[in-house]
């Protein structure tokens, strides 16, 4: 028997190699039934782990407690390794099973093979993440995981250097951690790989990608995809050399047992020990049945690929290995095989079984109330009668819960109103309809946001506090002096981004903080908004609680995909589970030009459901919201105005300590004959056109919305336009923008359209993008004047005789 050298407290003998082979096939039996589910109907879609079995169980040997994971879609056989994922769940999973305790995971809110492990107790208090192996909620777009990533190991830096962490031991064991990833060889061609291998070379985290090659990005061979056809060739200028530390690159080949095992434990201890990332590019991958159940491998790879797969399929190649060490007899392994099989078989039959009886049940229950009820009559079409919809619905043989709704709610329509023998049928059918659309619902519409009692909506407001005494400073010493007071109170603040550590931001608004917290608390990036927002969601994924600096929102637009396809599913996605309680700060609407003027917050608002967005007119209400993010668990993005640094605001006696509640709008001025709602600059800009327009008699009620999401908890401005019956909504973002949603919101949502005796309006900037100088901002923006034209002209149309 050959032998493994092995120091990681993992024995590697006789019993541990035959669990693995074991393993190896389960998953792979697995992945050949579930592709059949899905080719007979029984599933949607399927991807799978096939090809990629062995190199994940030599990985997993190294994964700790403690330790985390941002991994994708072939992970099945790692997850499994690691006691996270099983045969029955794998089909759970398949089925898109919503019971949130089957489908631990994603409570079928993902397709298959998408993973997580709470990182939060029911009640939104932190598990204790040392205790256990942790991973982060999956995503499918190509190396969206990577930024993540990058954040996870970075708190491990943090929690080791920062001595002031180490009083958090249920979040990190001293920064022992690793952050494994993995990553499919085409997915290197994106920017996020390189953008996250870079920052982590610099920030030198203790970060362990694992680039499964195996020659495709679905169709496309690796000539398309990488320079030189080697993600580690071209690596190369990334590794550490003497005194220059950077990134160390290990290669193994994806049927060699033996040698990943090897391979994993001395890469792995150097990262955990050093903090020095590395990456094992797997070379020598399969994929035996070819990328997903979308199409089959036969169409483009070669007669000669495909033998080659069959030839270096890693099973086959372990089978081998075992019989040619005298580790163990075919006669031992054919019985394993033969498990094996019955188990992922016996998973499948429990998982369907689970999947459908509950939708059974629900149809059964259906079906009686059509079969007991007592109007028989015969008068409709035979396509149309009860009996037709009932006896469709009973030969579909495989039903879900569509099926019987679609057919519920047919009968409804199709009950004769005149019978009274029909009442009792009307009233049964919405009572099943009622019960069980509510359980249905359940399923899917639910978790966008925290609701557990950690949300932010659960914070006790705290108002700002002045006397006689209060100074009166530009709106960038209260941000500082509150940062100041936030950064005392709790250690597990930091903030990080281009430009914010030495000099403070670009507005200075952390200037000297540095200097007094340290650079580990407030910290210069570099230029890489992906991966600084990355870094902050993985860092709040770890229990930490970052800010993560975008300079200009304008630049938001780099970490869009980000914020919206991770941060904001982050809770949704994992059907509760996880909460990545990140703060995103950032400034925008105006200032001079293009790309530092914009205002898209419809572009936000739109894309990042699931995360809430501060619009603050001012820097004391930016702090405010600050105070109160810090108090919750929720991600959040505050959009400090741009042009308000220098613009004198007086200091709260309470800095760091009064609180703004989220979605409670403030009126700031009171009137009767039309309401304005706004957010932002734009409030300024409101405010002088009120002022003009009272001396022409018209009384504006001035109202700012404060945050977008969420919006008017309480119906506040439903009640000004009970008073004032006619209504503006402002702001600088596009025609049809957030404008249209504040209208929607509150004249079809808060039924507004009832008060109105005039049409609402809208006033926004130009479709254009805001052009450069003072007077490009005012022909691109809303301007004081322009507020005061619409709102007189709507004061006009009504009564043409007064004005
Ligand atoms: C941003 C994005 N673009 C395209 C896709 C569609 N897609 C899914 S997997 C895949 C290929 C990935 O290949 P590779 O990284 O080599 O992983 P493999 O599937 O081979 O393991 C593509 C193009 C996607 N999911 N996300
Ligand atoms: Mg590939």
């Amino acid at each position: 028997m050959k032998e493994i050298k092995n120091q990681s407290g993992h024995d590697v003998n006789k019993k541990s190699i035959l669990a693995d082979y074991r393993m190896a096939n389960l998953s792979r039996d697995l992945s050949v039934i579930g592709r059949r589910e899905v080719l007979t109907g029984k599933a949607k879609f399927g991807i799978f782990g096939d090809g990629k079995e062995i190199v994940q169980l030599a990985m997993a040997k190294q994964f700790r407690n403690g330790d985390w994971r941002s991994g994708y879609y072939r992970d099945q056989t790692w997850m499994m390794a690691m006691g996270l994922y099983d045969s029955l769940e794998f089909f759970h999973q398949l089925y898109g099973n919503t019971d949130n305790q089957f489908n631990t995971g994603s409570g079928g809110r993902v397709f298959n093979n998408h993973f997580c492990v709470p990182n939060i107790n029911p009640d939104g208090s932190w598990k204790d993440l040392t205790k256990q192996k942790n991973s982060s909620a999956d995503i499918s777009p190509t190396a969206g995981q990577m930024p993540r990533l990058l954040g996870l190991a970075y708190a491990s830096k943090l929690f080791r250097q920062n001595k002031d962490l180490q009083q958090f031991t249920t979040l990190s064991l001293k920064g022992n951690e690793v952050a494994f990833g993995a990553i499919g060889d085409a997915s290197t061609s994106e920017g996020y790989f390189w953008e996250t291998i870079n920052a982590a070379g610099v920030l030198q985290v203790p970060m362990a990608v694992s680039i499964y090659d195996d020659g495709y990005g679905i169709s496309v061979p690796k000539k398309y995809q990488t320079t030189k056809g080697s993600i580690s060739e071209i690596l190369k200028g990334f590794e550490t050399e003497k005194d220059k530390p950077g990134i160390r690159i290990f290669k193994g080949k994806g049927w060699d047992y033996a040698g990943l095992i090897k391979l994993y434990e001395e890469g792995i201890a150097i990262c955990r020990e050093q903090h020095t990332p590395v990456v094992f590019h797997i070379e020598e991958v399969t994929q035996p049945q070819g990328h997903s159940t979308s199409g089959s491998h036969e169409r483009y790879k070669s007669e000669e690929r495909l033998k080659w797969e069959v030839d270096f399929d890693p099973i086959k190649k372990m089978r081998e290995w075992i019989i040619s060490s005298g580790i163990a007899s075919a006669d031992e392994l054919d019985k394993l095989e033969a498990e094996a099989e019955e188990e992922a078989k016996e998973a499948r039959r429990k998982g369907w079984e689970s999947f459908q009886n509950p939708i059974r049940t629900e149809r059964d229950a259906l079906v009686k109330i059509i079969n007991d009820r007592s109007c028989k009559c015969t008068e409709k079409a035979k396509e149309d009668s009860v009996d037709n919809y009932k006896e469709d619905l009973e030969k579909v043989p495989a039903p879900i819960r569509k099926d019987n709704f679609v057919t519920a709610r047919k009968i409804l329509r199709n009950i004769c109103l005149t019978c009274q023998k029909s009442d009792s049928l009307n009233e049964e059918l919405h009572g099943w309809l009622k019960r069980n659309y509510e359980d249905a619902i359940k399923g899917y519409d639910s978790f966008l946001y925290n609701d557990t009692p950690t949300s932010v909506l659960n914070v006790k407001p705290v108002p700002p506090v002045y006397s006689p005494n209060s100074p009166e400073v530009p709106g960038r010493q209260i941000l500082h002096d509150n940062y100041d007071k936030l950064f005392s109170k709790y250690p597990k603040l930091l903030t990080f981004g281009e430009d914010t550590g030495g000099i403070g931001g670009v507005n200075q608004s952390l200037e000297g903080l540095q200097k007094k917290f340290g650079e580990l608390r407030i910290t210069d990036t570099g230029i890489r908004e992906a991966t600084i927002l990355g870094q902050g969601l993985g860092l709040a994924l770890r229990g930490l609680r970052p800010i993560a600096e975008i300079q200009y929102l304008d630049y938001l637009m780099y970490a869009l995909q980000i914020l919206s396809d991770d941060l904001a599913t982050t809770h949704y996605r994992t059907a509760g589970k996880m909460l990545a309680p990140l703060i995103i700060s950032t400034r925008g609407h105006r200032l001079e030009g293009i790309w530092h003027s914009g205002s898209p917050m419809s572009m936000l608002i739109n894309s990042v459901r699931g995360i809430y967005v501060c619009s603050p007119r001012d820097m004391t209400r930016a702090a405010g919201f600050y105070n109160t993010l810090l108090e919750g668990k929720d991600p959040a993005i505050v959009i400090e105005p741009l042009n308000g640094y220098r613009l004198k605001e007086i200091m709260p006696d309470n800095i760091g300590e009064f609180r703004l509640e989220l979605g409670i709008p403030e009126i700031l001025n009171q009137g009767t004959d039309l309401t304005i709602v706004t957010y932002g600059s734009t409030v300024k800009i409101a405010a002088v056109a009120v002022k003009q327009l009272e001396a022409h008699d018209i009384s504006v009620e001035l109202i700012d919305v404060q945050t977008l999401i969420p919006f008017d908890r309480n119906n506040i401005i439903v009640e000004s336009l009970k008073k004032t019956n006619r209504i503006l909504f402002l702001d600088e973002d596009l025609p049809g923008g957030t404008t249209a949603y504040m209208m929607q919101k509150v004249i079809e949502k808060e039924g507004g359209w009832q008060y109105l005796d005039s049409p609402p309006k809208t006033l926004s900037a130009k479709e254009h993008r805001p052009a450069y100088t003072t007077d490009g901002d005012y022909f691109s923006k809303p301007s004081a004047e322009d507020v005061f034209d619409v709102v007189y002209e709507m004061m006009k149309e009504t009564a043409p005789e007064r004005y």
